[in-house]
Parts: C-alpha cells; sequence; structure tokens
C-alpha cells in the first residue's frame, strides 16, 4: 500500500512539491483524453486526500454513482477543464464508486478509503 501510495505522488510532480504538507495527495488520479480514469482503483487511509488530474483537452468529471450507475451527491466536481485538476478528501471508510457525467459507463472508477 505504502510503495503505491509513493509511486502516484511521484507521478503527479506539482502535488509532489506540496509533500511536506498536510494537504498532500494520498493517491492521484489521471482522466485522459482516451476517456478512462487511470489507475482506475486507488486505496487510501481514512482522512486520505485523491487528487484527479486532466491530462488533456478533453472535458471529464468526478461524479459518485451507487451500484445502479445512479448519482449519489457523495461528490461532483462538475466540468473538470483540459489540464484541470479536481481534489477530495474522504473522512469516511468505505467504498466510493464514482463515473464522469460526460462520458458515462466507459468511464469509472473507485476509491477505497481505509481499506488496507
Ligand atoms: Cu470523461
Amino acid at each position: 500500500m505504502r510503495r503505491t501510495s509513493l509511486a502516484v505522488m511521484a507521478a503527479l510532480p506539482l502535488a509532489a512539491g506540496a509533500c511536506a504538507s498536510s494537504g498532500a495527495a494520498d493517491a492521484a488520479v489521471t482522466m485522459t483524453g482516451a476517456a478512462r480514469f487511470e489507475p482506475a482503483g486507488v486505496t487510501i487511509p481514512v482522512g486520505g486526500t485523491v487528487v484527479w488530474h486532466n491530462d488533456g483537452v478533453t472535458r471529464h468529471t468526478v461524479t459518485a454513482i451507487d451500484e445502479a450507475r445512479a448519482p449519489t451527491g457523495a461528490f461532483d466536481s462538475g466540468v473538470v477543464e483540459g489540464t484541470g485538476t479536481f481534489e477530495l478528501t474522504f473522512d469516511e471508510p468505505g467504498a466510493y464508486t464514482y463515473t464522469c457525467t460526460i462520458h458515462g459507463g466507459e468511464m469509472v472508477g473507485v476509491v477505497s478509503v481505509g481499506g488496507s
């Protein structure tokens, strides 16, 4: 788990520069022009922060959904423009499935909080 966290932080230079602060990201997810969340699954500790980064010009959202793929309202980034980021801290343990409302079912990810 720890090794994974370090690896994803290294892939996000902007966040890595803020590692010493309490606001450092515990996981980073890239939103790609191919309509994927990469990696699609991340695990963070309770109270951990995930940063999503849009690596291209395609617009995306990070929107929580339930098993029926319906929005839960738990979180919604709104539109994240190309090269933009969205950051969220998870204070409750659980598995949070999310999608991009622009690209739909093909673009799905999950954040596992306190899963280690
Ligand atoms: Cu998208």
